[in-house]
């Protein structure tokens, strides 16, 4: 019984302590250090041409980690749930 609460509590802190702040889910699944429309839009379902483009702000087709991390933090993409 003690066990089990302990262990809720240490889950809890955890929880709290991720910074829910540029967390996102896009994985960069080609390796090649940037974020295709396609890789956005596994984790974005939503993603349409015209975000991608309000995203990809220096224009260069895809997304860098800055990028993606700019477009989280301003609130352009939201994550689910
Ligand atoms: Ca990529
Ligand atoms: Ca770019």
């Amino acid at each position: 019984m003690t066990n089990k609460l302990t262990r809720f509590g240490i889950v809890a802190i955890a929880l709290l302590a991720t910074p829910a702040l540029a967390e996102t889910m896009v994985e960069d699944t080609d390796g090649n250090g940037t974020f295709s429309m396609e890789e956005v839009a596994v984790a974005y379902p939503e993603l349409t041409d015209e975000l991608f483009s309000q995203i990809d702000t220096d224009a260069s087709g895809d997304v860098s980690q800055d990028e993606l991390t700019a477009a989280v933090e301003a609130g352009v993409l939201v994550t689910q749930g």
